[in-house]
């Protein structure tokens, strides 16, 4: 039995997320967290709102709230989807915390302690009147290059020339429109990241087994241009974890706060201790997780998350963690995903273009959902939902294939044999072929799920479906019946005991589905199936069952176009 530690990139606060969002870092980690625990190791699985940054202020303020409040209100509404689509995180932390505060932190105060630190002076723009900094993207102004009068103070969008704030004509607040801009000299702490290059490119170049997606981003931010930069990890905002040297004031830094990126991965620490304080534990009990010198060093440690994040994972945070001169543990895989795409175009927070989470849950159960994102999880290139490959998925794989063998057999042993698994008659060659099919494809399953190939592994578990289901059409207990009734039982006990087999390989991919099974089959049995022959004959005869409700209903083309046109355009 090992322990692995399984973070999900942390979802920004301001929104509810679509589910581009959701296969990109979630719901994959999920799968692995749920599969490794069936597979009986230890597993902590973390993940957390990320609430700091320009975007949660700016969202409180459009929603007319305290940033505090909005944060709190949208934690639990993210919480709840969490729960909705059954993601079976340990614990849903949030950035903002107290604990959070302290380790960020800790950090920042190991990195001054250790010579990584260096204060800078720069020039920003101020409003007066909003009494803030502003960020470049948050001032506008009239362009001096092609006059557009909306120009941002990083670019303009209509002619696409980089500015700086000061080019601007006319310049404004892109929060309040106020025109008392003033240029203010304005501190700041840099994380001397250069110095710590050649540790890091070491450290990367020792991870042979990461996928190329993964490394080809860590290598191209580490080698183009100018290579690793030395980077900012303050910001002049309100909101956010004040800036301080471990619990000391930091001269000169009053009333800023950390860079969100830099305190964001710190929360993955930071929420494995809120877990141990939500379940009264001791600071060894995160502690063996997460320290090396208390326990961690034999954790594997896996990442989930969208190829944009990758640099902050593999650069940025492991710089954190390195220049501390602290025994944490570093990550030990990373597993990245491309982009799932919305139909001929992209999902979009902003446009509100696609399926949200909540909107998903308004139309179907979390397995529908779920089995349609993994199965075409954006792993080697970006992937695409439409509506017509989601309506054939359902209906094929979960409805024709899954749903039908469990309703037809139990449908036929409760009409022939009664509720309860049938006794007589031995396995036949058609039964030890099955067997030894499904024992091939169960080991390589396996390696697919050890290995987080999602897609190859969700094949895999389709061709488990549907040798059974292959298998109970040509072995046919309805006509054998009527001739010799103890091979039919052979056939419907052995097809029985497939849909606990079923239920327990499915589970990491449909919990819900997997939990009807096994309580129409009557039964807690879980074990993960070593020999398949024996996982075969868990119900032994005379076990009572209950046919389940219909496990999936199909989607009817009125369904599937009817919510293709109301999620064509924008969320209003
Ligand atoms: N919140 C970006 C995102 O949700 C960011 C991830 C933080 S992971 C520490 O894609
Ligand atoms: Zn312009």
């Amino acid at each position: 039995m090992a322990r692995i530690l399984i973070t999900s990139a942390i979802p920004y606060i301001n929104g509810i997320k679509h589910l581009g969002n959701l296969v990109g870092s979630q719901l994959p980690a999920d799968l692995y967290a749920r599969y490794m625990r069936a597979r009986g190791h230890e597993v902590m699985f973390i993940c957390a709102t990320d609430e700091h940054g320009t975007p949660a202020e700016l969202a409180a303020a459009k929603a007319g709230q305290p940033v505090a409040d909005y944060c709190a209100a949208m934690w639990q509404v993210q919480s709840d989807l969490a729960k909705g689509f059954r993601l079976s995180f340990d614990h849903f932390g949030r950035s903002s915390s107290q604990r959070n505060h302290r380790l960020t932190q800790h950090f920042a105060g190991k990195l001054a302690e250790n010579g990584l630190i260096e204060e800078v002076s720069e020039k920003q723009v101020f409003s007066v009147a909003d009494n803030r900094f502003l960020p470049d993207r948050y001032i506008e102004g009239t362009c001096p290059n092609c006059g557009y009068d909306r120009a941002r103070g990083d670019q303009c969008e209509n002619c696409t020339k980089q500015l700086d704030p000061t080019d601007l004509i006319n310049p404004r607040s892109a929060i309040s429109g106020s025109t008392d801009l003033e240029i203010r000299e304005t501190k700041h702490l840099y994380l001397k990241q250069r110095s710590l290059r050649g540790k890091i490119e070491a450290w990367i170049d020792s991870k042979t087994d990461w996928p190329i997606l993964t490394t080809s981003i860590a290598k191209k931010w580490l080698n183009d241009g100018d290579g690793l930069q030395d980077r900012g990890i303050t910001r002049d905002l309100h909101w956010g974890v004040p800036v301080k040297k471990g619990d000391q004031p930091w001269p000169g830094m009053e009333g800023k706060v950390f860079y969100v990126w830099f305190d964001a991965p710190i929360e993955y620490i930071a929420a494995t201790a809120e877990w141990a304080d939500a379940h009264g534990k001791d600071d060894a009990a995160w502690q063996r997780w997460w320290r090396t010198d208390k326990g961690a060093e034999d954790v594997r440690y896996v990442q989930f998350m969208g190829k944009d994040n990758v640099p902050f994972h593999t650069l940025s945070f492991p710089a954190t963690i390195m220049g501390s001169g602290e025994p944490w543990k570093l990550v030990d895989y990373i597993k990245s995903f491309n982009y799932l795409n919305y139909d001929g175009g992209q999902f979009s927070t902003s446009q509100g273009r696609g399926v949200f989470m909540d909107q998903a849950l308004s139309l179907l159960p979390a397995d529908y959902w779920r089995w349609w994102l993994l199965s075409h999880a954006p792993e080697s290139s970006d992937s695409e939902f439409t509506w017509e490959n989601f309506q054939v998925s359902v209906n094929k794989d979960l409805a024709d294939v899954l749903g039908n063998f469990v309703s037809r057999i139990t449908k036929f042993c409760r009409a022939k044999f009664g509720e309860v698994v049938p006794e007589g008659g031995a396995p036949d060659d058609q039964a030890r072929a099955l067997i030894t099919d499904l024992e091939n494809r169960t080991r390589a399953y396996e390696g697919f799920m050890e290995a987080m190939e999602i897609r190859k592994a969700a094949t895999e578990l389709r061709g488990i479906w549907a040798a059974g289901n292959e298998y109970l059409q040509s072995a046919a207990p309805w006509t054998v019946h009527k001739t010799d009734p103890e091979a039919a039982a052979a056939i419907t006990r052995l097809s029985l005991n497939l849909i606990r087999f079923y239920a327990v390989l499915s589970e990491p991919f449909i919990p819900d589905a997997a939990a009807n099974m096994l309580a129409g089959m009557n039964t807690t049995d879980q074990k993960w199936p070593g020999d398949v022959a024996e996982a075969l004959t868990a119900l032994p005869p005379g076990h009572a069952f209950t046919v389940p409700e219909v496990l999936f209903a199909k989607i009817s083309d009125d369904d599937r176009d009817d919510w293709a046109s109301r999620f064509s355009g924008i969320r209003t």
